[in-house]
This record gives C-alpha cells, sequence and structure tokens, in this order.
C-alpha cells in the first residue's frame, strides 16, 4: 500500500469518490454556515485523512499530525466561544462537523470529540477564568493534546464507584488511582481527571504532563478504533496543585455533563460512518457483474440498499431535531442517550450490510468497511454502552431507576 522502504507513510493516490446523500433534502434545514462547515471539513477529510487512514489504521498508528489540521478546520469545541479557543459556532455546526471526521474515520472523530467536549468543555463550563486562559487556547489550536480520564479498570459503567481519589496536602492534593481505557492518554499535555475528594465527593483536576507520579502507559492488542491511541492513567501520590481543581462542580454531574455533550457529537458522527459505508456500497452495487448483470439490479441487493438509506434518513433526522433542541438549550441527557445509541446501531448494522455487498472484497481494507465495521464497535461501547442507554431511556419513560 502507501508504506515506503524506511517505514514511513505517503498519501495514496486512490481517489476518495465519497458523495453524500440525502435523501429526504435534510440540507434545506440547515443554514448557509452549516453547509459551508460541513464541505469544508469533507473536503478536508479527502486530502488528508482518506489517503492515509487505511495504513494507519493497519498498524495501529495514531496520525498525529492531524492534531493541528483538525484544529484549523475548527474541530475542537466548534460550539465554544471563539475567545476560548473554541469555534463560536451552533450545535448542528458541530454534530455536521463530527459527521464529516466519523465519515473519515471514528478515531479522527474521538480525537476531536474528546479535545473537544471532553477536555476544552469541562475546563470552560466548571474552570476558573485563569485555567480557561491557560489551557483553552493551547487545547483550541492543537498545541496541546487533552484527554479525559473516567473510566477505571473496575468502574467502566458505573464510574460513580470509582476509587480514585485525592488528600488534602496544604496548597496541594495527593492524587492516588488509576484510569483506564483512556483515549490520547499517552500523548496527552494534559488530563481532566474524575477522583473523590476526602469527602468522597466526584471532582475534576487538571494533572498536567511530567507531574511526578504519573504515567500515561499505552494500550496495545486493539482491533478496533486503531487509528485512535488509548492508554491508561496512573497516579502514584502525585502532587497536584489545588489551583488546578476545577472549581465550579463537584459530583458526578460534572463529567456526565461532558458525556452528554461528546454522545450528541457521537450521535452525528456514526452517521459520517454509515453514510461512507452505504455510499461505498452503492457504487459497488452498480459496478459488480455477476450472473450478467450488476448485483444492484437483484432484488436482495436493492432491499439491503434501500433499507440502508431508509435507516440513514431516519437518523439524519433524528440528530437534525436533537440539534434543534440543544440550540435551544432543551435537549435532555435522555434525548441524547436515544439518539447516540439509535444512530450507532444504525452504523454497525449498515457496516455489516455493506460488508456483504462487497463479497469478499468487503473484508480488505481496498474498502474502507471493515475499519468503520471495526470502529463502530467501540463507539457502541464507550461514552456509555448500547444497554447502559437503553436503560437510560427506560429510566425516562418509566420513572423507574434500574441502576440502583
Ligand atoms: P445518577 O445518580 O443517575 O446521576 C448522578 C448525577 O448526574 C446527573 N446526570 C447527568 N448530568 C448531565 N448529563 C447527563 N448525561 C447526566 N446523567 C446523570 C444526575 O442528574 C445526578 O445529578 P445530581 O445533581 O442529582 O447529583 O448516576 P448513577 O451513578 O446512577 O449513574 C447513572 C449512569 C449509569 C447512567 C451513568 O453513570 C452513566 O452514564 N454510565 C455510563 C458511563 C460512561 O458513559 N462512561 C463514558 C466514559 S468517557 C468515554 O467513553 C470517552 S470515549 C472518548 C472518545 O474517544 O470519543
Ligand atoms: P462494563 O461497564 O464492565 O460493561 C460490560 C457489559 O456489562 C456491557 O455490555 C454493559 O452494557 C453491561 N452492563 C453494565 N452494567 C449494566 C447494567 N446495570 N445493566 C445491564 N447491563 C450492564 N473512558 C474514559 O473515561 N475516557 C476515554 O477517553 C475513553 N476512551 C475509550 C476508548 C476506547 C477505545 C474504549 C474501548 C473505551 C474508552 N473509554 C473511555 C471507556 C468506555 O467508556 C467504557 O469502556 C464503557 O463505559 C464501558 O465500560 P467497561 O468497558 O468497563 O464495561
Amino acid at each position: 500500500m502507501n508504506s515506503n522502504i524506511d517505514g514511513t507513510i505517503t498519501k495514496s493516490q486512490k481517489t476518495d469518490l465519497y458523495e453524500g446523500h440525502d435523501y429526504y433534502n435534510v440540507d434545506h434545514l440547515l443554514s448557509e454556515d452549516h453547509l459551508l462547515a460541513r464541505d469544508a471539513v469533507r473536503q478536508w477529510v479527502k486530502q488528508e485523512v482518506s489517503p492515509i487512514i487505511e495504513e494507519y489504521s493497519n498498524r495501529a498508528e495514531c496520525p498525529y499530525h492531524l492534531f493541528k489540521g483538525l484544529a484549523e478546520i475548527g474541530a475542537f469545541g466548534p460550539s465554544l466561544p471563539e475567545e476560548y479557543g473554541g469555534g463560536g459556532m451552533d450545535e448542528i455546526a458541530y454534530g455536521i462537523i463530527m459527521q464529516e471526521l466519523e465519515r473519515g474515520d471514528s478515531g479522527v472523530r474521538s480525537m476531536a470529540s474528546v479535545q473537544g467536549s471532553l477536555v476544552m468543555y469541562p475546563i470552560y463550563r466548571f474552570g476558573s477564568e485563569e485555567q480557561r486562559k491557560k489551557y483553552l487556547p493551547k487545547l483550541g489550536s492543537g498545541e496541546f493534546i487533552g484527554c479525559f480520564g473516567l473510566t477505571e479498570p473496575d468502574h467502566g459503567s458505573n464510574p460513580g464507584g470509582m476509587i480514585t481519589h485525592f488528600k488534602d496536602d496544604g496548597d496541594h492534593v495527593i492524587l492516588n488511582g488509576a484510569k483506564m481505557w483512556i483515549t490520547n492518554s499517552p500523548v496527552a499535555d494534559i488530563a481532566v481527571v474524575w477522583a473523590k475528594n476526602p469527602e468522597g465527593k466526584i471532582q475534576g483536576l487538571i494533572v498536567e504532563k511530567g507531574m511526578e507520579g504519573f504515567t500515561a502507559p499505552e494500550i496495545h492488542g486493539k482491533w478496533s478504533l486503531r487509528a485512535s491511541i488509548t492508554g491508561e492513567l496512573v497516579f502514584e501520590d502525585v502532587r497536584v496543585p489545588k489551583e488546578n481543581i476545577l472549581p465550579n462542580v463537584v459530583g458526578l454531574k460534572g463529567p456526565l455533563s461532558c458525556l452528554s455533550k461528546a454522545r450528541y457529537g457521537i450521535a452525528w458522527g456514526a452517521i459520517g460512518a454509515a453514510l461512507d459505508c452505504y455510499d461505498s456500497a452503492l457504487r459497488y452495487s452498480l459496478q459488480r457483474e455477476q450472473f450478467g448483470k450488476p448485483i444492484g439490479g437483484f432484488q436482495l441487493t436493492q432491499k439491503k440498499l434501500a433499507e440502508m438509506i431508509t435507516e440513514i434518513t431516519k437518523a439524519q433526522l433524528l440528530a437534525w431535531r436533537l440539534g434543534t433542541l440543544a440550540n435551544d438549550g432543551k435537549a435532555t441527557p435522555a434525548q441524547i442517550s436515544m439518539a447516540k445509541r439509535n444512530n450507532v446501531h444504525m452504523a454497525l448494522e449498515i457496516a455489516r450490510e455493506a460488508r456483504q455487498i462487497h463479497g469478499g472484497m468487503g473484508i480488505t481494507n481496498e474498502y474502507p468497511i471493515m475499519r468503520h465495521m471495526m470502529n463502530l464497535e467501540t463507539v457502541l461501547t464507550y461514552e456509555g454502552t448500547h444497554d447502559i442507554h437503553l436503560l437510560i431511556t427506560g429510566m425516562d419513560v418509566t420513572g423507574l431507576n434500574a441502576f440502583k
């Protein structure tokens, strides 16, 4: 492929033929600014992501160099204020940008989700003015990479049970514990870490690379999200200045609010992965001939394609409506859960159907299908698993809590 003899990766010459699909003219519901943002990101993905992503994914390497480009196209915190390193756009623009990025690769969308929604957003929303000024411009420009530490080895779906904690030490606190499955942790300059204070209440701290006792080993062996780097965060008596504690939130609602923001982006992003699979399957079905005619002419292939575009269209409408609610400040966490769950599952089902349409070729990296499919297995699990989001909806409609 596009590997050089010295191990470096050059851009593949293969043209990315992707075209958007908009069966219900959802574009008509978007503003000119939304469409401009969409087209700019789509172009960037075609130029910078598509020609390299198969090779990075194949090697399980993270294309770090994309951080700067992501910053330049405004992918970090698109809906945060510009003065704090964000893009100053609305929630629909944020969603569309995530959709176009995930059309390229879920791992690239993850880079943007974590930086914008899980690192910049908590500092913006819960940080002091000094913390905002110190970190947000560097994060927004891609000079700093951030990560978000909530999950622990023994506390994934139930983060409230976390054991990472800190105790008082004058003008510092002493942090102990470990976080697991943390996107970007091995390369991050700062980590927003959620830990229990001496009263057992959850608070956020900004832990900086190089602080004594802080390490972030990489997790190897992933078959999913291979172009994204994942690691642990290990804290052994780390002295963190008190000025690094996020002052404006106490309790699990702090990290869960950040998750609401990121889950919203995933609800849009997953549509991008689905669209790429559908686009590839549609084109393949018109070119590939068996029994003397294009396989797209067979009823069973048409059933697959028709169901795919139907599900994509439903997901597009769900995301758009969620976006209008979010713009009005009215999108509830449960509504976001429903959209994240539905759209990620939809995308995974579409990847599986698209793989069948590609026959044997569908399992190769000549086509993006298997990469999307494997990526989506992670997306189905992180930011709250498929079943956890179901239970959130169940709790919302019945008023009964299945978690307690
Ligand atoms: P519970 O008692 O229900 O809630 C505690 C407090 O939080 C409030 N709350 C929320 N606030 C904002 N947004 C949300 N989505 C919220 N959900 C709940 C709630 O109102 C309450 O507030 P208060 O004021 O009464 O204290 O909490 P629980 O312990 O029973 O847990 C509920 C549950 C299971 C739904 C929750 O813990 C959960 O969502 N679990 C899933 C964990 C998860 O999503 N982890 C994701 C880790 S980060 C990640 O995966 C990043 S991937 C990055 C990438 O690469 O893209
Ligand atoms: P568990 O919680 O152990 O769940 C295992 C199974 O049990 C699931 O099917 C789950 O649905 C089910 N289950 C659990 N509780 C219940 C219940 N009450 N009822 C019914 N079924 C239940 N976390 C971060 O903090 N930051 C990150 O940047 C981050 N990035 C990630 C990147 C990758 C590649 C991956 C794979 C994960 C990442 N995560 C991150 C962690 C992710 O959020 C967790 O994996 C996820 O929340 C699930 O936790 P768990 O893996 O411990 O599974």
